[in-house]
């Protein structure tokens, strides 16, 4: 039985961001949709939700330079080496990353801009952008999303031989007007003080770090319209780790009843400052905030695909400078479909496993494009007498702008089945 090798979906063989072309090799995993959304810049947008949200955070760090036009394509040096990613680290994997080819990236976040930045002469500065990842598909995930960084250095001389920090902010549970934090996270030895920075100096970065993401929580919060208003708003300090910084945090808010995450931070990591060509007497802070989930809480935004909608009942409803409540406009009805398959040997066991639910949702979404709403896998099992791997995936189908007939939903199925079998080598049942 001989298989047919697939049908090339890349007719150039270069992939091209912008007016740069990257030549493809055996790395490039990035898909013409997603090559497309690169000019799409929603965070630029004036009366855009990412771009009012955006504009914000600016307002809130008024003396941080601000940067809101990088390009997307980065090298893997900037995006994950400088940064300190271990070269066995999942981030890097091609199921996690889209690569233009071995040695470029779509940026995976908003920290691949820190070192170079520094480089030129940045001191305290903001990053809003589109990042990338490949990702499952429901309503909180999309393969692209906007961060903002932030990133600010300080002269140790300017700290005092002391330093300030006292470890105030650390075993707190502090009432600050209309915000309660909780933070019981000071360094621990799994979340530790650099061993080139001073105990004080760390501690002083750290009380800056968490006083000015505190400040920005209270900014973004105060008079968002939330069900319990008057009440003072929840936030708590996580321990965290990131590669670049240590000791690291992530900030969570307290929203309708749930823990929401919504930015990581730390004390940069030393070598990425020398890396810079910055000397030992600099020491800095950075964070980085996802914008999209943050925009759904705030604006009360039901369905991640929504900021990408064309539709004049989406874009119509936000005013440049306000945070109000979305009114969510009649939806169209969705259409499930379920597929399943056997999976090919290699693909099921043994060292060379290499089934991907990502490889999957890539598929459909090159696909379906918008109109996937949801992929969930409903059902797996192994066949007691072949050894072989069943599995069904229900894919929800649903329209953000228009009405889709059942014989579209019915021709798209029928494409998603064809390429799973060209593209994945399963077998249908
Ligand atoms: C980072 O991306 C780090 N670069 C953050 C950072 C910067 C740490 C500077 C330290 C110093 P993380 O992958 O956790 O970390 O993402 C940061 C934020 O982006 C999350 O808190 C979340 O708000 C948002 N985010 C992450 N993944 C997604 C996703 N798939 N969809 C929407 N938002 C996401
Ligand atoms: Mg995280």
């Amino acid at each position: 039985l001989s298989i047919p090798s697939p049908p090339s979906t890349h007719p150039t063989s270069s992939a091209k961001v912008g007016d740069r072309s990257y030549p493809r090799d055996q790395w490039t995993n990035v898909t013409p949709t997603i090559l497309d959304r690169t000019t799409a810049q929603l965070h630029r947008q004036p009366g855009h939700p990412l771009h009012i949200l955006a504009q914000r955070v600016r307002a809130t760090f008024s003396d941080f330079a601000f940067h809101d036009y990088l390009n997307p394509d980065v090298t893997v040096e900037a995006n994950f080496d400088q940064l300190g990613f271990p070269p066995d680290h999942p981030g890097r994997s091609r199921g996690d990353t889209y690569y233009l080819n071995e040695q470029n990236v779509l940026r995976t976040h908003t920290s691949a801009h820190q070192t170079d930045l520094m480089r030129v002469g940045e001191r305290k500065f903001l990053v809003a952008a589109d990042v990338y990842r490949r990702d499952e598909i429901d309503s909180s995930h999309y393969p692209v999303f906007h961060q903002i960084e932030g990133l600010k250095l300080f002269d140790v001389s300017s700290l005092g031989p002391e330093g300030l920090g006292d470890g105030a902010g650390v075993g707190r549970t502090a009432d600050t007007g209309p915000v309660h934090v909780v933070d019981d996270s000071g360094p621990t030895s799994a979340n530790p003080v650099q061993e080139v920075h001073s105990r004080n100096n760390s501690l002083y970065l750290t009380e800056d770090l968490k006083k000015e993401l505190e400040r920005l929580v209270l900014e973004l919060f105060r008079g968002a319209p939330s069900k319990e208003s008057g009440a003072p708003l929840k936030i708590r300090w996580v321990e965290a780790y990131f590669p670049f910084t240590s000791p690291s945090w992530e900030l969570e808010v307290e929203w309708e009843g749930q823990w929401l995450e919504l930015l990581g931070c730390g004390v940069i990591q030393q070598p990425l400052i020398r890396a810079a060509g910055l000397g030992e007497n600099r020491i800095g802070w950075a964070f980085g905030l996802g914008l999209e989930r943050l925009a759904m809480v705030l604006f009360g935004i039901p369905d991640i695909r929504l900021f990408w909608s064309k539709d004049p009942r989406f874009l119509s409803q936000f005013t440049e400078g306000e945070i109000t409540r979305f009114k969510p406009f009649s939806r169209h009805p969705p259409c499930t479909k379920d597929v399943s398959f056997w999976l090919s040997p290699e693909q099921e066991c043994g060292v060379a496993a290499n089934w991907s639910d990502n490889d999957l949702m890539e598929v459909i979404r090159e696909v379906a494009g918008d109109m996937v709403e949801d992929v969930k896998m409903v059902d797996s099992f192994i066949h007691p007498k072949t050894h072989r791997k069943s599995m069904c995936y229900r894919i929800t189908y649903r329209s953000m702008d228009r009405n889709v007939t059942n014989e579209e939903i019915n021709t798209t199925q029928e494409e998603v089945r064809r390429r799973l079998v060209s593209q994945l080598r399963v077998e249908l049942r």
